[in-house]
């Protein structure tokens, strides 16, 4: 675990969404009845130098707030990890725990969010507060990063804001959340940036992989392998 991680884990800022994700914990759901739940903040997991980072909401209750691993443990992983998998970016199709074998290859899995909310649905406040755990690890995965795929409009929101802050030319007005929507940044130049020169990274929209959007066909595998294949491309380019 890294300094970072360590840090996150012991994090209790968000008084609501500490009690919900110890509530849930505590009480868990009857198919999971004799485990233990993680209910705490979760760390990004995969490849360190990874040059595709995925940004996605939160955990979920009965998944990573579960297992205590990013998008494991829970429908939306199922279709994402399955997608790694056609595209080569993981070693297997399922993620089911923290110790069933899955290695990321050049992608990582981290969100806006670090604890389960109730409904999915952090507060703006909550969103704010948190923010600061997706600068660092974004600092802390380097300048290696060349694709950062949002998943929905609250990781894309998070995400342009962030490398705004670490001094990417993000345009004004903002590019608005899209499935497809595509855009690549400079650096912002000035005398001050320590990243001056670094190769362009390019931001990719995706609608969310929750049921809401995969049951309903809104989001399609063919659709995500398409998002992740052209993240490869670009992180090649
Ligand atoms: O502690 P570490 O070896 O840096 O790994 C951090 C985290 O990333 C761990 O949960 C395994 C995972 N990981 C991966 O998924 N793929 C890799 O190639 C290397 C590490
Ligand atoms: Fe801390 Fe983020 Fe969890 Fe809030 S959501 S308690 S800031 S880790």
């Amino acid at each position: 675990m890294t300094a970072l991680d360590a840090h996150l884990v012991e994090c209790r800022a968000c008084p609501r969404l500490v009690a919900w994700r110890e509530e849930v914990a505590r009480e868990r759901r009857a198919a999971f009845r004799d485990e233990r739940y993680w209910g705490r903040p979760v760390p990004g997991f995969g490849e360190p130098g990874a040059r595709v980072v995925v940004v996605g909401l939160a955990p979920a209750a009965h998944g990573a707030n579960r297992t205590g691993r990013m998008f494991t443990g829970d429908r939306s992983g199922d279709f994402l990890f399955a997608a790694m998998h056609r595209t080569g970016f993981a070693n297997q199709p399922t993620s089911v725990s923290a110790d069933d074998g899955l290695a990321l290859h050049d992608i990582r899995v981290t969100a806006p969010v670090r604890c389960a909310p109730p409904a999915n649905k952090p507060t703006p406040e909550e969103r704010r507060r948190c923010a600061p755990y997706l600068a660092r690890e974004l600092e802390l995965v380097g300048s290696g990063v060349r694709v950062a795929v949002a998943l929905g409009a609250i990781g894309w929101q998070a995400l342009l804001t962030t490398l705004a802050e670490q001094g990417w030319a993000v345009p004004r007005p903002r590019p608005t959340f899209a499935h497809g929507a595509e855009v690549t940044l400079a650096r912002a130049g000035g005398p001050d940036d320590v990243g001056a020169g670094a190769p362009a990274l390019t931001v990719l929209g995706c609608f969310h992989v929750s049921q809401q959007n995969t049951f309903t066909g809104r989001l399609t595998p063919a659709m995500l392998d398409a998002v992740l294949l052209r993240a490869r491309e670009l992180a090649n380019a």
